[in-house]
């Protein structure tokens, strides 16, 4: 099952600043996890994108709050416990990110980990692979409208087609969208982009 991925992911060039996509990219993600829609990003979001878990995958109290705290940790590991981001601070800090010098860091000590805790939380029954059905009740959750939209996005990431999407897959997709700068196969993971 969940194997270790060797991160082989091209470092994109951003000397000439980040690509329109990636910014309509980063946008669908602020947009995901901005949970309460105040347009600033902080800790406060994480109970609220909690709870929308907690709602459509019929998750225990316990296990939203654990899942709270999950998110609580990988907050504190990469921003200040006080920080309000609003978009343009969340691009510089994803800009950041993809430092040469800091990809394989953060990708294995903050990433990854929170990568992996998300896709513990979407596998709702805990059988260690996301189904269709469970797809659809993260797309939900994060605020993402279309369930032909969470179809096709479920059938890129499957890679081997097999009809379930595995650890290594969700985590493969989400780094192809995170660090393609140009359209790649997995440009609409979270659906449609966001206008900036
Ligand atoms: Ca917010
Ligand atoms: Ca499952
Ligand atoms: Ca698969």
């Amino acid at each position: 099952m969940a194997q270790d991925l060797n991160f082989n992911f091209k470092v994109p060039d951003l000397s000439n600043g980040p690509s329109e996509l990636w910014k309509r990219k980063l946008k669908t993600l602020f947009t995901c996890i901005d949970a309460d829609g105040n347009g600033f990003l902080n800790r406060k979001d994480l109970p609220v994108l909690a709870a929308k878990f907690k709602r459509y995958g019929e998750m225990t109290d316990d296990e939203a709050l654990d899942f709270t705290k999950k998110l609580e940790a990988w907050w504190d590991a990469v921003f200040p416990m006080d920080a309000s981001l609003s978009f343009e601070d969340f691009m510089k800090s994803r800009i950041e990110m993809m430092n040469p010098a800091k990809v394989n860091d953060d990708m294995l000590n903050h990433y990854k980990p929170n990568l992996e805790m998300m896709f513990k939380a979407i596998d709702l029954n805990g059988d260690g692979i996301i189904s269709l059905p469970e797809w659809k009740i993260y797309y939900k959750a994060m605020g993402i409208k279309g369930e032909k939209e969470a179809e096709e996005s479920f059938k890129v990431v499957d890679l081997n087609g097999d009809g379930d999407m595995s650890l290594d897959e969700f985590i493969l997709g989400s780094c192809d969208f995170m660090y393609s700068q140009e359209e790649s196969p997995n440009t609409y993971f979270l659906g449609p982009l966001q206008e900036l």
